[in-house]
């Protein structure tokens, strides 16, 4: 007996080493596990609201220097005719739905004289804005798949007839275009209609009435970007990425959490996340659910995004004080923070060079200027303290015991390497580098107290080469800085300015990057492939709701 066992042992000893050997990996949850959190995702797949849109309008765009991206549209009128009039007469013109819609597209053609003895091809140009019904696509420069465009092209083998567009749309403005028909008959488009989903179904309360209008308008564009990204996942953008990337997510949950409340939206997507994790247990940056789930395989490991997993699921917990979800994903939590001390020096700083140098995407903001060591240092601390806070909660302190000692020694390596006493500002890389990125994650990340962290912020405003957020979810970390600092007046102005901006000019869900002197900004080269509808935008929800003594009086 003794014998054979320690047969087996050997046995066990020598398949891990030459598996090992061989390259073949150990999955670090099991299939089982795996399979146990896809099935609950799917569970909590949430049924989608529908509801059927027209157009309300027939529009042109202009060209002025004034308008976002220098188009703005015009009312046209007479949608009645244009029902009834030639569309051969009419191409090129754009119905205007009124609002931001995401689903699917449908419209009908009947004949006006003669008999269908030809297919007619029509061209659809869908846009969340202007630009995109106005600027030509091609010869593409983007570095983003063209298909990633709304447009579409359709052949009608025979009239009458009603077509239903396969690809799920999102937009406001379609722009229709005859590119082929017969001259023995002609035709015009009788009906057009979106069926609207969206899984964000519950009624929101309304803004206290001393709120001022311009913040009732953000907070309303605000929601319509939050529900226009919530169908099956909270989606980053309902046109352009159509997934579930971490740290849109987190942003979403948190709007979410004060106005839809729909709880089992951020369950599903968390469980997804962590039964779509890398073989060693760490996260994919983000996931697919078609053709079946799957996550964006051989893309860089993403580390911001791993570490504030456990952030959400910390909130998820305060939100429902579903203990279950949390004790089954908290090994995934657990499991983030061993990638803390990968790259951490003797000196409690993070080596975001090294980490870089081996393929690790540090993401923080697009803008490219932007050194991310001090940001990332500031990241990994605020989600050891998340992680804490959540083993707390669920009785597991002693499984993260080596939390508090990094969580000292980033700290105080972070306030005597990254952190210049003659600036009073935090530096980051070889070039001391100020940002407005590293002191928000400073800050956030509790570092120094309010006190110091209002005079890092009134520094950072005077420090003419402070290197500026790219977008809006870098803004947000922003905003919540100033909050945590107490200054609240700055928050508040900031949202009204940023967000407020967008609003004036046109926005009627927010945008994935805007710079409000350059509107053409985008890290894809091609302006009309960024998202007009975006996730990690619509954070404004949060802050006015959560805040109402900041924002609503
Ligand atoms: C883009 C998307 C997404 C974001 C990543 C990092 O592809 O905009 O929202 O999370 O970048």
């Amino acid at each position: 007996m003794k014998h054979s066992f320690s047969n087996f042992k050997w046995f066990l000893i020598l398949s891990i080493l030459l598996s090992n050997f061989l390259g073949f990996s150990q999955d670090y949850y099991g299939p089982d596990e795996r399979r146990k959190w896809l099935d609950i995702a799917e569970n909590n797949i949430p049924s989608l609201k529908e509801t059927i849109k027209h157009p309300i309008d027939l529009v042109k765009t202009i060209k002025d220097t004034n308008a976002f991206q220098v188009y703005k549209t015009e009312s046209i009128g007479g949608l009645d005719d244009f029902y009834k009039t030639s569309l051969k007469t009419q191409s090129g013109i754009i119905l205007d739905f009124g609002e931001h819609i995401t689903g699917q597209f449908t419209f009908s053609l009947n004949t006006l004289f003669g008999v269908t003895d030809a297919p007619v091809r029509l061209k659809f140009t869908f846009g969340e804005v202007p630009s995109e019904v106005s600027v030509p696509f091609d010869p593409y420069p983007g570095g983003l798949s063209r298909a990633w465009l709304q447009d579409e092209i359709v052949t009608v083998m025979s009239i009458p007839s009603t077509i239903t567009l396969e690809r799920r749309l999102s937009f406001r403005y379609v722009k229709v275009e005859v590119l082929g028909s017969s001259p023995y008959f002609d035709f015009s488009l009788t009906k057009a209609s979106v069926k609207a989903t969206t899984s964000a179904t519950s009624e929101i309360t309304d803004l206290s009435a001393t709120s001022s209008e311009l913040i009732k308008k953000i907070d309303q564009v605000g929601l319509n970007t939050l529900s226009e990204c919530m169908q099956t996942v909270f989606e980053d953008g309902p046109k352009r990425d159509r997934r579930l990337w971490i740290g849109d997510l987190y942003l979403q949950a948190l709007a979410n959490m004060y106005s839809y409340e729909n709880h089992m939206l951020t369950k599903r997507c968390l469980y997804l996340i962590a039964a779509l994790a890398q073989e060693d247990g760490f996260l994919y940056s983000n996931v697919f659910e078609y053709p079946s789930p799957h996550a964006q395989e051989g893309s860089p490991f993403l580390f911001d995004y791993a570490i504030l997993y456990n952030v959400i699921l910390r909130d998820y917990l305060d939100a429902t004080g579903d203990t279950e979800t949390a004790n089954d994903l908290w090994p995934v939590a657990k499991r983030q923070m061993d990638h803390i001390t990968t790259y951490l020096g003797e000196d409690g700083v993070f080596n975001a060079d090294k980490a870089v140098k081996n393929k690790w995407w540090l993401f923080v903001d697009w803008n490219d200027q932007l050194d991310r060591q001090t940001a990332l240092q500031g990241i990994m601390i605020y989600s050891m303290k998340g992680t804490l806070d959540l083993a707390e909660k669920l009785n597991k302190k002693s499984e993260v015991k080596q939390l508090p000692k990094w969580i000292e020694s980033m700290s105080s390596g972070a306030l005597k390497h990254l952190y210049d006493k003659d600036l009073g500002l935090f530096i980051s890389g070889k070039d001391r580098q100020v940002s407005y990125a590293s002191q928000s994650w400073m800050i956030l990340a509790d570092v120094v107290k309010p006190k110091k962290a209002r005079n890092i912020l009134h520094n950072l405003q005077d420090y003419k080469n402070a290197i500026k957020p790219g977008g809006p979810y870098l803004y947000h970390y922003y905003v919540q800085a100033l909050i945590d600092s107490d200054l609240k007046e700055d928050a508040r102005e900031l949202i009204e300015n940023y967000w407020g901006g967008m609003v004036k000019k046109g926005a009627d869900t927010f945008w994935e990057v805007y710079d409000p002197n350059n509107e053409e900004l985008s890290p894809y080269q091609f302006y009309p492939v960024n998202s007009y509808c975006h996730a990690w935008s619509c954070t404004p929800v949060y802050f006015i709701r959560k805040y109402p003594e900041i924002f609503q009086n």
